[in-house]
């Protein structure tokens, strides 16, 4: 295919798919938050995002919101001796000056508690993103398939910049 048609192809099918949403808000530039679907019996999702901090001071994510739940906490999911577990990040997540923090699975997550209904893949779960310094930012997470794995999410985003 010729690239002028690759272009417009995926130029299409942006709305459709929900890739590369991304939001800015003074210095910060926040992209693709995303969650999972779930089981119809699963009571809790968690939602990943990339934040990049282009200023020069630290912000801090402190809390954030998923439509639907009824709570939820900022996570980190930490390995030791092969066993996972989940710590609270009770004062927030760094995204120290000039550098992206990933939120992603085996890693930081939103973790969303006490869903009052399942997230179906293709929704789009309106949510909030609270910052110390930026404020209130809201956002969208797109729901992605059951079993969705961070390596097929990296192979879409690589793809997505070929095009440009
Ligand atoms: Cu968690």
């Amino acid at each position: 295919m010729e690239p002028m048609k690759n272009l417009l192809l995926a130029l299409t099918l942006l709305p459709t798919l929900g890739f590369a949403h991304d939001y800015t808000v003074g210095d910060l530039h926040i992209q693709h938050p995303w969650t999972r679907a779930t089981a119809p019996t699963a009571t809790t999702a968690a939602g990943y995002l990339a934040i990049t901090n282009k200023g020069t001071t630290e912000e801090t994510l402190t809390a954030a919101t998923l439509q639907g739940a009824g709570h939820t906490m900022l996570h980190h999911t930490q390995t030791e001796g092969g066993v996972a577990k989940m710590v609270h990040m009770g004062s927030g997540i760094a995204i120290p000056a000039g550098s992206t923090v990933t939120l992603q699975p085996g890693s930081f997550h939103i973790m969303a508690m006490q869903l009052a209904a399942p997230y179906k893949a293709g929704d789009s779960i309106p949510g909030t993103l609270t910052f110390a310094n930026a404020g209130d930012v809201k956002v969208d997470f797109i729901v992605k398939p059951l079993g969705t794995q961070p390596d097929a999410e990296a192979e879409t985003e690589h793809h997505q910049h070929n095009h440009h």
